[in-house]
């Protein structure tokens, strides 16, 4: 029998909307869903079909039983599994309260349904991933607008030119944001890519500055006092929206382009070109704000200069700039019920110190890093458990043994997840999630010009004894005693609840995968903007009221990157476009396509070094040491030494993973609290190592 089903590809974060058709109770093709992606999928959303098919998977609840990280499991059914984790929790709950135990999740559209389980529990400490991610780009943008990372969507496709900064947006990829770039060029449109190195991204651009690692925010200063020196702003817009352009303008006066070209190694007049090609393009000129822009320590101040260019662009609420995402609301329907709404958010003081320690930070998800200080010193309280839905912390957070030596003080460790992962396999219970394809979940809202709600829908039976996530918290929740937060036991019934205030049914998905909420993009009045802004003063404020009384200035005077000293290189790293962080290093179909990182190295200094391509070379940090095949390149800063992320792996029931390639979070030793005071986001490229040729035996994979 043949079937169609709408589903949301699960491979990376991104969570493209896909169909898939099925025959006989097996996938036979995944295609982005037509009426959004026109069918476009990337190599991963189509390697699903060997997730789906790899027995290297949990394949039913596992409790350890030799001692962490020794890898002796006892398959157990779910009952006993829940049981156990229910129990433990108890335990801990009466002995220390509820705010003992940690969740944490990868955020995105389903968070909610994690964070209500958190509360439901009656601890305030939910958390993610973002200060190893966005959490610096974040807050930066909401010293700005008072809204966060998510407060604008960015329409590339119509822009006239784009500026990246370190965001290798055709590599590191969503299928549509890529797609937009490429009807941009299509269009004739300008793209300005900003790297270390050379990549996928900056080989379409229109121009690109190679720049010495760790000088963005002196490139963006640069911009800045050029680009009021040309006038190449919108006076009118920064009258009208903004507070302390003055006090702006007088901090860039020392930082003029001929200062910002020499700092950062490019050309002056390649720069103030690059101004006055922006000054006749603008309103539609989009400065990315970045991603993951959290890896040095100014890297907080260089996003907000990068949101600060947006501005004097005066890009906000118009065609091929900067937008407000609309919500149901501005279609005149009524949001989803939360899952959120059902419980009271505790009303305790998180350990981590977000939110009172420090206020300039958004308490929503707080700051994972700072849970594991909190379980050696047992301040503000104790930490005795920690729960990872959909998140590896190991793979998340540099310095993987600092982390084992605090997790070391917990009581529980539980891992839900599709995968091994590298904290599941150190983890007390593993409860596998089944994968994307053989799941269901609850309904989204997708926020953007034209909003929608949209599912996931099962497309096959599980292969392996696994559950969907919103299934496990069910069930956990009910041994818990509050099992009322999730008031459903079908996914019929959960679509229905969250679909109640809406007025839609889930029947309404079935011809598109989505309900689309309007026709034409919405757009609202630019000169009506009052209102839209959350910052104190409702401005967009330069002068940020949030960090000011906070004790951190707005705009922080700029320090040179230091140099690596002779031998040594600074580290830095990204992805590549057929792997998700370090999730799909063992699909069979992307290990195909890359089996391996290898360490990029400029070849002059290579040459120096006795180092040929190919080569095995030892990558040093303190104490650890990764192995890994040398990649020589003219297109790579003489400073630093780049790998992708996400190998060098250590599960061994992950065959083809396994000690492949190099893990760079382990080579971060003494970074795991280099928070950036302004930001919250840690300082991940400030960490320089050793590079030497192996004695390795090649026919070696593991040294033991
Ligand atoms: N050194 C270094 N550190 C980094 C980075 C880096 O480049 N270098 N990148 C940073 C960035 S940007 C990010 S976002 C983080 C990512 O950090 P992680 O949280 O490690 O993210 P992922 O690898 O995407 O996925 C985490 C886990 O989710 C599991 N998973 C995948 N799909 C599912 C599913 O459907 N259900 C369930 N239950 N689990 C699933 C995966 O198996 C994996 O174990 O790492 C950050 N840390
Ligand atoms: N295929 C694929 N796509 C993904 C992901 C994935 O795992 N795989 N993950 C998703 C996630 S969670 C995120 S956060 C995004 C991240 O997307 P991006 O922010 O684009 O991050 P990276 O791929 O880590 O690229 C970082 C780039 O920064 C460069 N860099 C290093 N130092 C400097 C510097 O000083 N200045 C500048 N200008 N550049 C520098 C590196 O050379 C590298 O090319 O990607 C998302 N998309
Ligand atoms: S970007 Fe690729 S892997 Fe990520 S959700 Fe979209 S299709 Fe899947
Ligand atoms: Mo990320």
């Amino acid at each position: 029998m043949k079937k169609t089903v709408w589903s949301m590809c699960g491979m990376c974060s991104v969570r493209c909307p896909i169909k898939v058709e099925v025959e006989h109770g097996e996938v036979k093709w995944i295609e982005g869903n037509p009426h959004i992606l026109k069918g476009s999928l990337c190599a991963k959303g189509s390697a699903g079909q060997a997730l789906q098919k790899d027995p290297e998977r949990p394949q039913q609840p596992l409790i350890r039983v030799g001692g962490r990280g020794a890898g002796k499991w006892e398959p157990v059914s779910w009952y006993t599994a829940l049981d156990y984790v229910a129990e433990k929790i108890d335990k801990i709950r009466g002995k220390y309260g509820a705010r003992a135990i940690v969740m944490s999740c990868r955020g995105g559209p389903w968070q909610d349904m994690i964070k209500a389980f958190c509360f439901g529990l009656g601890s305030p400490n939910f958390t993610n991933h973002d200060s190893a991610c966005g959490r610096n780009v974040h807050h930066a943008s909401k010293s700005v607008y008072g809204l966060g990372r998510k407060g604008f969507i960015y329409d590339i496709a119509n822009a006239k030119h784009l500026i990246c900064f370190g965001r290798n947006i055709l590599a590191s990829l969503r299928v549509a944001e890529a797609n937009q770039v490429m009807d941009m060029l299509d269009n004739g449109g300008s793209f300005t890519y900003v790297d270390v190195r050379q990549t996928l991204t900056g080989i379409k651009a229109t121009r690109f500055f190679q720049v010495r690692p760790g000088t963005d925010y002196a490139l963006a200063l640069g911009m800045i006092n050029e680009v009021i020196k040309q006038e190449a702003y919108d006076k009118e817009f920064i009258e009208r929206y903004t507070t302390g352009f003055d006090k702006l303008a007088e901090f860039v006066e020392q930082y003029d382009a001929n200062w910002a070209a020499k700092e950062c190694g490019i050309k002056v007049k390649k720069l103030k070109d690059f101004v006055t090609e922006i000054g006749s393009q603008r309103p539609k000129v989009i400065f990315h704000p970045g991603w993951m822009l959290s890896r040095y320590k100014d890297s907080f101040y260089a996003s907000r200069c990068l949101h600060i260019l947006n501005v004097l662009m005066g890009n906000i609420e118009v065609e091929g700039g900067q937008q407000f995402p609309k919500t149901p609301g501005d279609c005149g329907v009524k949001g989803l019920r939360t899952f959120s709404s059902n419980v009271k958010k505790p009303d305790e003081k998180r350990a981590d110190g977000v939110g009172w320690k420090y206020k300039h930070f958004d308490a929503g998800p707080g700051l994972f890093h700072l849970f594991y200080e909190a379980m050696v010193t047992e301040d503000p309280y104790p930490i005795k458990g920690l729960i990872c839905y959909r998140h590896d912390p190991f793979t998340c957070f540099p310095d993987v043994a600092s982390q084992k030596d605090a997790l070391d003080n917990c009581e529980l460790l539980v891992s839900i997840d599709t995968h091994y992962s590298e904290f599941g396999w150190y983890s007390d219970v593993i409860l596998p999630e089944s994968m994307y394809l053989e799941r269901e979940t609850p309904i989204a809202t997708q926020k953007g010009p034209k909003p929608r709600f949209i599912y996931r829908d099962r497309a096959i039976e599980p292969r392996f004894n696994t559950k969907p996530s919103w299934e496990i918290f069910k069930m956990l929740a009910d041994r818990l005693g509050f099992g009322d937060v999730f008031p459903f036991s079908t996914p019929e019934e959960m679509w229905a609840w969250q679909l109640e205030p809406t007025g839609y049914k889930i029947e309404d998905f079935q011809e598109k995968g989505f309900v689309p909420l309007t026709d034409k993009p919405i757009m609202y009045d630019r000169d009506k903007l009052d209102g839209k802004f959350k910052t104190p003063s409702g401005k967009i404020e330069f002068v940020s009221q949030m960090l000011e009384e906070n004790g951190i200035p707005s705009f922080k005077p700029y320090e040179s990157p230091k140099k690596p000293p002779k031998g040594r290189f600074r580290l830095v790293f990204g992805r590549s476009p057929v792997h998700a962080h370090s999730h799909t290093i063992n699909n069979p179909y992307l290990h195909e396509l890359m089996p391996e990182n290898t360490l990029w190295i400029n070849k002059r200094v290579a040459a120096r070094l006795g180092i040929e391509e190919g080569d095995w070379v030892d990558v040093v940090g303190d104490s650890q040491i990764g192995t890994i095949r040398a990649h020589l390149t003219e297109f790579i800063h003489p400073e630093a030494v780049y790998t992708v992320h996400g190998f060098g792996r250590q599960v061994p029931l992950q065959s083809r993973a396994y000690h492949a390639g190099m893990s760079d979070q382990k080579l971060q030793e003494g970074l795991l609290q280099m928070m950036d005071p302004a930001g919250g986001g840690l300082c991940l490229c400030e960490k320089f190592v050793t590079v030497r040729r192996s004695p390795r035996n090649p026919r070696r994979r593991v040294e033991l």
